[in-house]
């Protein structure tokens, strides 16, 4: 209990949360003395229900890097939901998941896959396509992402020709939804897990948006979750960065 000074924010927020109780206008030394106040009389009342909160299970916390947790936390954002996050080694086992990120759902629900994690986050927020045909397109794009991910994640080094390839499709998802958004006419978990990446790509790998990738970066950078990782100094200049300086990289022409 001594330690909670050193708390995050959100933590203490997800803490008020977990109790049931409202922190909204809180400063930090408030929700200090309201969670010590809460914690010492007694445990929060839906422990066992996870209390409304999602549970994001990340290599550092998210503090030294945001890697593969991107969309994930742009989805949690926009949402505008209550969340924490732990250590990747904490997550409950016995789930049908391998590695990291994973993300446990206010139900107790444990997944994997960022693409599902944030389908799943989208689906139950109102981030997630209406019709049959924009629920697979998103899903295409979406999948897309998580292999753009891995091509240019620095252990894989990238190939430009290639990632001009995955921009072409994000392109062609705008001109045929035809509203600014990868898919439908709102802005979806779709929109939400690829932005960060996209933008990473154009901003350091240099690859060129077309003329919609380059009009929906600009309206990205507006939304809700955008503003709030920059106001927390996620993935800004000398902010917690996507890959972390100490991975290996590999020599790309
Ligand atoms: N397809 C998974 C890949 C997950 C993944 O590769 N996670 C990395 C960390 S960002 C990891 O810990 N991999 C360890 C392993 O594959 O054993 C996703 O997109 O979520």
């Amino acid at each position: 209990m001594d330690d909670l000074p050193q708390w995050s924010v959100r933590e203490l927020k997800a803490e008020c949360a977990r109790f049931g109780v409202s922190s909204e206008g809180c400063t930090k030394d408030e929700l200090v003395a309201l969670v010590s106040r809460l914690r010492a009389a007694g445990p929060p009342p839906q422990a066992a229900g996870h209390g409304g909160v999602y549970t994001l299970y990340y290599y550092t916390r998210c503090q030294e890097l945001v890697g593969r947790s991107h969309g994930i936390l742009m989805c949690l954002e926009e949402a505008g939901v209550t969340y924490e996050i732990k250590e990747a080694q904490e997550v409950p086992r016995g789930h049908s998941t391998f590695a990291p990120p994973f993300l446990q759902m206010p139900d107790g629900t444990v997944l994997s896959q960022q693409a599902v994690i944030c389908a799943a986050i989208g689906k139950t927020n109102g981030l997630y396509p209406k019709g049959f045909a924009e629920e697979f397109v998103g899903m295409n794009v979406a999948h897309n992402t998580t292999d753009l991910f891995t091509e240019v994640h620095p252990m894989a080094g990238g190939d430009a020709r290639r990632i001009a390839k995955w921009f072409s499709t994000y392109e062609a998802a705008l001109q045929n939804a035809g509203t600014g958004y990868m898919v439908g006419h709102s802005l979806t978990y779709a929109d939400l897990y690829a932005y960060q990446l996209v933008r990473y790509c154009a901003e350091k790998r240099g690859a060129k948006p077309g003329p919609k990738l380059a009009a929906w970066l600009a309206m990205m950078a507006q939304c809700k979750a955008s503003k709030s990782l920059a106001a927390q100094n996620i993935l800004t200049p000398g902010g917690v960065p996507f890959m972390p300086p100490w991975l290996p990289k590999r020599e790309t022409s």
